[in-house]
């Protein structure tokens, strides 16, 4: 979009009151004829057909003339040397779906090497001479090598792996790339072992923090009926090289461990087998005890040990190869080993021995606050309390899963003061890939940024310093982990809108690849989902990367969080101080007093820093050398701290939330400018979820701004809009049917 446009509607935005805003779609409508032109004829027709989002991804969009000739020239039939097996045959019927989309013709398959064939081949199909140039050893037992080559005295496009599920990635990363454009040939293997998706999904089909509708997992159908959209779901993750999948909530029933439901997860695995991907449950510590199997659930009594055991084993018995256990105990009221007297250690490992001997793994949370936040001054130091005493008593088979923050997948947090503070404990990154706290599927963020920025924070521990990326590769030999809470349900779309579908897709490349940078992974989705041509996918990364900078600004900017409405976690309500939990309130979070606001985290409040690495507790003791994105989470300041752009934290404090807005308001405009290169259904709907957007920052805006000032008791800085309402029209907002709180 050009930049005199892009300006024109920047001010056209920002100088509308909220009347206006009804005028949006008129807007649109006009901004679409005012961009037409400026879309190449190529663009324009490639609007022509609806679509609905389900292809993901994967929608093999027929190439543009030149490309499509080039990609012709490296597959003019596909060979598998490799046998078959079922993993080789998804691969093989992948490569076809996405050439015949592609090219308009899926190419003839056979196992005849000629001259332009792509070629399945694992390292054991292939003669020495040209196993020993694929360096073959780097991809271990998942990775590839995409390479052009001469293999039988032919020219081929070698599609190499030491094993079935390596061809099927590399199957999957070729097409990525002949899709987006990128170069064909590369060489992968994942940094991670378990990529594992967590469902917070329910027996009954509501999903907790789920926004796509209900739960793809029609329970009641299954194992009898098997929808055919699961295939679809293995051969998204597949693509992205997610190889688990948790089917239920982490606040699990104890029927979940009933014949009649591990006869329905089997079904699913069955579906995912081919794929590559292992089925897990999450498990309701009490099970043995609710299902009155047992007298207690004491992970140390002799028969819940047994129980255990034995239902590990019928388990195994109908899911050779499955994962394991998720387990969420003593946290927000889920039972668990303190119910009893015993640890976190006494519980995971009691799991782990039912598991060890099937070759399945406990995946135990930290995420654990007290009832009644009575256990610490600071809930954000209670998971690092009580997990780093047991470093290196876990079994072998145990992760701890723990969030990227200490709180609660906020719009920005700080990373967990637990990544390298246990290094003789694999720890597993849960990151939330719905968008709880983010605006649930209406508001666009990106979470690729926000991912990125935690996998490559400095933990200061170690010499040289540890990312936290590197962390979870800490133990080598160990088991290896980052899971992420799905987004997806029953919507068509998958995800409940278009763009979230781009969390979906950042998490699964980041958990192969943690070092991965997320403008070149939104820009690869872009490609694929959108539009190759240069410009589109360039407009589209670009408000993708402001996405979520301009949630954190409207909603909870420069380190403040947990400000969001009781429950649901939908809108504003900075206010709220009466839950019977203290660290349920949002008040307890922001401390906004007559003197100043934030978190004092540092030696004279919780002295939560003295949780991280030394150096870094050093620099965080001190407000001037705290990032300033960050600052409030840490320290309590005056309202007229300087801030460094020299504005005092009051003027800083709205000048974010201003800039909230205007962003919101600007990736509209960006959105209605791309009209007619997207095809005109995906269009709307996401036009439709940005004027939603932009409605929601500005009542956060509106509503935090009130509320400050009703307690800071200063005036707004000259030139600030006032909140189009009073501080008591925001208190009584409600929001009764907000979806998610299944
Ligand atoms: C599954 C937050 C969410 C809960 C979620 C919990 C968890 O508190 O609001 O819905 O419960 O995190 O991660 O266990």
């Amino acid at each position: 979009m050009p930049e005199i446009l892009r300006r024109t509607l920047r001010d056209v935005f920002r100088h509308m009151t909220r009347a206006r805003l009804a005028l949006l779609p008129v807007l649109a409508v006009m901004l679409l004829l005012a961009a037409t032109p400026l879309m190449a004829p190529a663009q324009a027709a490639a609007q022509a057909a609806d679509e609905d989002g389900y292809a993901l991804w994967l929608r093999y969009a027929p190439l543009p003339g030149a490309a499509r000739a080039q990609l012709q020239a490296q597959a003019r039939t596909v060979v598998r040397l490799a046998p078959a097996s079922p993993t080789t045959d998804a691969a093989m019927a992948e490569l076809q779906r996405g050439l015949a989309g592609m090219l308009g013709k899926a190419p003839a398959t056979g196992n005849t090497v000629a001259d332009g064939a792509l070629v399945l081949a694992r390292a054991a199909d292939l003669p020495d001479t040209v196993r020993s140039s694929l360096a073959l050893a780097d991809a271990g037992t998942e990775g590839y090598v995409l390479r052009r080559t001469r293999l039988q005295g032919k020219n081929v496009f070698l599609i190499a792996a030491n094993s079935d599920i390596g061809l099927l990635y590399g199957s999957f990363a070729w097409l990525r790339a002949a899709a987006s454009g990128a170069p064909l040939e590369s060489a992968s293997a994942p940094a991670l072992k378990l990529r594992v998706l967590n469902h917070w999904d329910n027996p009954d089909r509501t999903v907790e923090r789920g926004y796509a509708g209900q739960s793809i997992w029609d329970w009641w159908a299954l194992p009898d009926i098997v929808d055919a959209r699961y295939l679809d779901y293995a051969r998204a993750n597949a693509s992205l090289g997610i190889n688990g999948t948790v089917l239920n909530n982490v606040n699990a029933k104890a029927e979940m461990l009933s014949p009649a439901f591990i006869a329905k997860a089997a079904a699913l695995a069955g579906v995912f087998r081919p794929y590559g991907i292992r089925v897990y449950l999450s498990v309701r510590f009490s099970t043995p005890l609710e299902l009155k199997e047992t007298a207690t659930a004491d992970p140390l009594d002799p028969q819940v040990r047994a129980w255990w055991q034995r239902e590990a084993d019928e388990i195994y018995r109908a899911i050779p190869d499955f994962g394991g256990f998720l387990v969420k105990a003593n946290s927000e009221g889920q039972p668990g080993p303190q119910d009893y007297h015993r640890t976190h250690v006494d519980g995971a490992n009691m799991l782990a021995a039912a598991l060890a001997p099937h070759n399945g793994a406990v995946m135990w949370r930290a995420f654990v606050y007290a009832p009644g936040g009575t256990k610490t001054d600071d809930r954000a130091k209670q998971a690092y309390d009580e997990f780093k005493p047991f470093d290196g008593r876990f079994a072998p088979n145990v992760l701890v899963q723990v969030k990227n923050g200490a709180i609660d997948f906020q719009p920005r947090e700080p990373f967990h003061p637990l990544f390298g503070a246990m290094p003789r404990t694999p720890l597993m990154m849960e990151f939330q890939i719905t968008k709880e706290y983010l605006g649930f599927s209406t508001d666009m963020a990106y979470l690729g940024p926000l991912f990125q920025e935690t996998l490559a924070a400095n933990t200061h521990h170690g010499s040289p310093p540890l990312s936290v990326a590197d962390v979870l590769q800490q133990a080598p030999g160990k088991l290896t982990g980052m899971a992420g809470v799905a987004n997806i349900g029953s919507d068509r779309n998958w995800s409940g809108s278009h763009f979230d579908q781009a969390n979906w897709y950042a998490f699964g490349r980041l958990a192969w690849n943690p070092r991965g940078d997320a403008r070149a992974i939104a820009d690869e989705w872009a490609a694929q989902t959108f539009s190759r041509d240069t410009a589109v996918r360039g407009a589209v990364t670009g408000m993708m990367m402001v996405s979520r900078e301009a949630v954190v600004n409207y909603m909870t900017p420069l380190g403040l969080h947990h400000m969001m409405g009781t429950g649901h976690h939908h809108g504003p309500a900075p206010w709220v101080d009466n839950l019977e939990r203290p660290d349920w309130n949002p008040v307890y979070y922001h401390r906004t007093a007559r003197d100043g606001i934030g978190f004092d985290r540092t030696a004279t409040g919780s002295n939560a820093i003295a949780q991280y690495a030394p150096a870094l507790a050093a620099q965080l003791a001190d407000p001037r050398t705290t990032p300033e994105q960050v600052l409030l989470w840490f320290h309590h300041l005056p309202w007229d701290y300087r801030m460094a752009s020299g504005r005092t934290l009051w003027q800083e404090l709205i000048s974010h939330y201003d800039r909230g807005v205007r962003q919101a308001r600007d990736m509209q405009a960006q959105w209605a400018a791309l009209a007619p290169a997207i095809d005109a259904r995906r269009h709307a709907e996401t036009a439709a979820r940005l004027q939603r957007q932009a409605a929601n920052a500005q009542l956060w805006r509106d509503a935090c701004i009130a509320y400050f000032q009703s307690v800071s008791g200063l005036p707004l800085p000259a030139g600030v809009a006032p909140p189009a309402h009073d501080l008591d029209h925001y208190r009584k907002l409600r929001f009764p049917y907000a979806p998610g709180n299944g």
